[in-house]
């Protein structure tokens, strides 16, 4: 499978991802797919629709102590849904589809959520600090919800300022 990560403006990312109902090859070979571009672009999340795939399927894999990508740490989160959710925590986010922007967004601090893996099996998972910010914010993604949408409305005119430029600045280099 040859992937891209689809950006910003691209109106797939709008679109509500379909629950998986089969745990089969093609998945798999997606989500591993999906691992080497996250891997290869320097991400810590990402989800399907990125991917031009809208599956409620996505992977995070957040770095350890010494600040390493390993990949026994890596998740692989389907059908995910919240059960519990406390607190309130910002962060500077960044996303693959949003490339080189980055604002802070609230979040709750901690969640906890039912998905099932790769095969299907049912779990349950409490997430805080890093992990519980990149759940929500691929959650999110499941939505056809991005992190600038979450801005307030002279953020989000600050960004789209940025944005044009950064686009302008790249196609005359
Ligand atoms: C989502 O984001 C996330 O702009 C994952 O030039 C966000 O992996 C999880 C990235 C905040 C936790 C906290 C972004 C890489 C990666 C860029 C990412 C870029 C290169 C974003
Ligand atoms: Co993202």
């Amino acid at each position: 499978m040859k992937l891209n990560i689809i950006e910003y403006p691209d109106k797939r990312l709008k679109l509500k991802s379909k629950e998986v109902k089969n745990f089969d090859k093609r998945l798999h070979l997606l989500l591993d797919d999906m691992y080497s571009i996250m891997i290869n672009t320097n991400g810590i999340g990402l989800a399907a629709i990125q991917v031009a795939h809208p599956i409620r399927a996505f992977i995070v894999n957040i770095p350890n102590e010494e600040d390493e990508q390993d990949q026994k740490n890596l998740l692989e989160i389907i059908n995910p849904v919240i059960i519990k959710s406390a607190g309130e925590t910002t962060y500077q986010e960044g996303c693959l589809s949003v490339p080189k922007f980055y604002e802070e967004i609230k979040r709750h601090k901690t969640v906890t959520l039912n998905y099932q893996d790769r095969e299907g099996n049912r779990k349950t998972l409490e997430a805080d600090e890093l992990l519980a910010i990149a759940i929500q914010h691929e959650i999110d993604h499941l939505e056809g919800i991005l992190f600038i949408d979450k801005l307030s409305y002279g953020r989000r005119k600050k960004f789209e300022k940025e944005y044009k430029r950064m686009k302008k600045e790249k196609k005359s280099s």
